[in-house]
Parts: structure tokens; C-alpha cells; sequence
């Protein structure tokens, strides 16, 4: 078993053994005892609330989130039951050594401080396994306000290298909405993340929409989306350009997944948008085809929305519909939740 204690710890009596017991049970399970407080000027030893979880903001800077009132009345029949949690702290964790070797240890191109225990919490839960917070282990920890030493070109630097390379790897297109919380992290240079990469696909590692979903629901999701990317399809029917560029229609094709032609961008400003061209409308009319024109966000013909399943016009009652793809390519008709030719399924493109 390995245990990782930051240096600034001091472990509490009986604080091991309930950690390795949920290991022995599942080597697949990462755990983490309840921090305690150090105080930092006296070392004065406080208890921590037992109703805490790891999580994080976009901004993807770690915080305690409380459980709600329900969680805590709900563990009052039983506070000793282990507190699955979407992120560790990082620095005090158990976990089995074969294990830790077979997901990759940690992430060596990262520097200093900063990151990492985002990037082992994503990689636990998608690559199979779980992260606990055991109530019956504590450790104290000082909470320092600084760092007694120093990083090389600045913390800040660091901090947002480290971070960029966990979310590269990990969060596929939902970093988009790091990236919009944080601006500064679009310009960062963050090295080469090939070989964590390879080891996400050996692992068979789940997306990070399944994360969402399963482990951290409690994360609001952004609902001005910044620009989604992938295919839009109708069973295994993509939309697809069929090679055509300006004035030309549109249709479907057996989706490839390998973007090319099938890949389309829905922007924030509600363009539909294959490299310049953007999905236009030709007339506000039933049966009227839909073509590719150079993208111009003030264009209203060009404005569309995802409704459900429909690709709504944002200003007409006009839904994308493929009914007569063979003969004119896609065209527009009225909208109609029932129907199955205007019913479109967007899928994100995957982060390799
Ligand atoms: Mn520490």
C-alpha cells in the first residue's frame, strides 16, 4: 500500500486501519482520511466537519463543498459510512501500490505544486475506480497561506500549466468552460500530453460526461454553452457537406466519426458551422433546401438553436428535416417533435 501525507501532517491514533480496510475490500478504490486542522501559528489540533466533499468550480480550483441537509440526515443513522467524493485534496491518500502503477502514478510533466490531485481524482473515477473520504481515519494538516518556497517562472504559471494538462487529458470538450472561466488558460503552453493520452485509451477510461453525470451532478453545467464540436446524426446518418462549399446543399452519410466533412461547431452565437460555412436558410418555407454560405454571425438566416432534438431556426418555426435528403439534400419544414426525420442526436467530438 502507499500513503501519501503531505510533510505538514499529523496523523490521529486508529487513523490508518480504516483506510486500508476499504482497499483490501476494493483495490480500486482510492481513499482519503477527514482533514483535520493544524492550526499554523500553534499547532493547536481542531476537528474538521465530518459533512464535507472534495469538488471544484470551472474555474477548476479545488473546494469543500457542504453535503446538502438531506445528505447529513441521511448519515446520521450511519456516520461512519465512507463519503464518496468527486475530488481528493490531494496531498493525503491510501491507495494499493500495484494499483496506483497500473493508472499511471501521476503526471511527471507537471511542475512544482498545483493540478495534480484534480487530474488523479478524473483519472480514478473515469479509469474504473472510486475516490473516498473515510470519517473513521483523520489526519491534522496546516493549512499554510503561502508557499515557503518558490516556482520557477511564478505559482501562477505553474498552477495553470499543471491544470491545463489535466483538463486536456480528461475533460474533453467540457473544457471549454474552463476555458471561459479562466481566459489566461487558452494561452498556456502545457507540454506534450501524448503519453497520458495513450494511457486514458489503454485504460479504457470513460468520458468526462460520465463523471459529470455520475459522480459530481452537483457541478452546474454553464448554460451559455461556448461552441460544442462533433457530428450531429440520425442514427448512423451524419450530417454531412458531401463536399460542397458555397451555395451548396447539404445531406447525410454513414457517420465516419472521424470528423472531416461530418464535423460541425455549434457556436455561442448560434451558428451551425463546418470550417467558414455556416448552415443558411434559403427561403422561410416548407421544403426549402438549407445551404453553406460563409459564416456571418449578424446573418439571422444563419441563427440556430438546439431544442431537444430539433435544430430549431431561432427566429422562424423551422426545423432541420431530412425526409427528402436523396433528392434536395436537407431542407427546412415546420417543426414537429414527432416527427423522425427532424429528430438530431449532436455527439461532442472525443479529446483524442
Ligand atoms: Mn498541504
Amino acid at each position: 500500500m502507499l500513503t501519501f501525507l503531505d510533510s505538514h501532517c499529523e496523523c490521529n491514533e486508529g487513523w490508518l486501519e480504516p483506510l486500508l480496510e476499504r482497499v483490501v475490500e476494493d483495490r480500486t478504490r482510492v481513499v482519503s482520511p477527514i482533514i483535520d486542522v493544524l492550526n499554523m501559528d500553534n499547532f493547536h489540533y481542531a476537528g474538521a466537519s465530518a459533512n464535507l466533499r472534495g469538488g471544484f468550480d470551472w474555474n477548476l480550483v479545488f473546494k469543500w463543498d457542504y453535503m446538502t441537509m438531506a445528505e447529513i440526515d441521511k448519515r446520521r443513522s450511519n456516520p461512519i459510512a465512507p463519503i464518496r467524493t468527486p475530488m481528493i485534496a490531494g496531498g493525503l491518500f491510501l491507495v494499493e501500490k500495484k494499483r496506483f502503477e497500473e493508472i499511471g502514478k501521476y503526471d511527471i510533466s507537471m511542475n512544482v505544486w498545483g493540478g495534480e490531485n484534480l487530474e488523479i481524482s478524473f483519472r480514478v473515477w473515469q479509469c474504473h475506480g472510486s475516490l473516498e473520504i473515510i470519517p473513521c481515519s483523520r489526519v491534522g494538516h496546516v493549512f499554510r497561506r503561502q508557499h515557503p518556497y518558490t516556482f520557477p517562472g511564478g505559482s501562477g504559471m505553474v498552477f495553470a500549466r499543471n491544470t491545463r494538462r489535466a483538463a486536456e487529458v480528461w475533460m474533453d470538450d467540457y473544457k471549454s468552460f474552463y476555458f471561459a472561466a479562466v481566459p489566461s488558460s487558452k494561452h498556456v503552453a502545457y507540454g506534450d500530453i501524448r503519453s497520458r493520452l495513450l494511457l486514458r485509451e489503454k485504460l479504457k477510461c470513460r468520458p468526462f460526461e460520465w463523471y459529470l453525470q455520475n459522480v459530481y451532478p452537483q457541478l452546474k453545467i454553464p448554460t451559455k454553452v461556448a461552441s460544442k464540436h462533433g457530428s450531429i446524426h440520425q442514427n448512423d446518418q451524419c450530417i454531412d457537406t458531401l463536399g460542397h462549399f458555397e451555395d451548396g446543399t447539404i445531406g447525410l452519410f454513414t457517420c465516419h466519426h472521424s470528423g472531416g466533412n461530418q464535423e460541425w461547431e455549434l457556436t455561442k452565437d448560434y451558428l451551425v458551422k463546418h470550417s467558414g460555412w455556416c448552415l443558411t436558410l434559403t427561403a422561410a418555407s416548407s421544403h426549402y433546401p438549407v445551404i453553406l454560405k460563409i459564416c456571418d454571425s449578424s446573418e439571422e438566416k444563419q441563427h440556430w438553436w438546439l431544442d431537444g432534438s430539433l435544430l430549431h431556426h431561432k427566429h422562424h418555426n423551422f426545423c432541420l428535416d431530412s425526409w427528402q435528403h436523396h433528392k434536395h439534400g436537407l431542407t427546412v419544414d415546420q417543426c414537429d417533435k414527432s416527427s423522425d426525420t427532424q429528430r438530431w442526436h449532436f455527439t461532442l467530438t472525443a479529446a483524442t
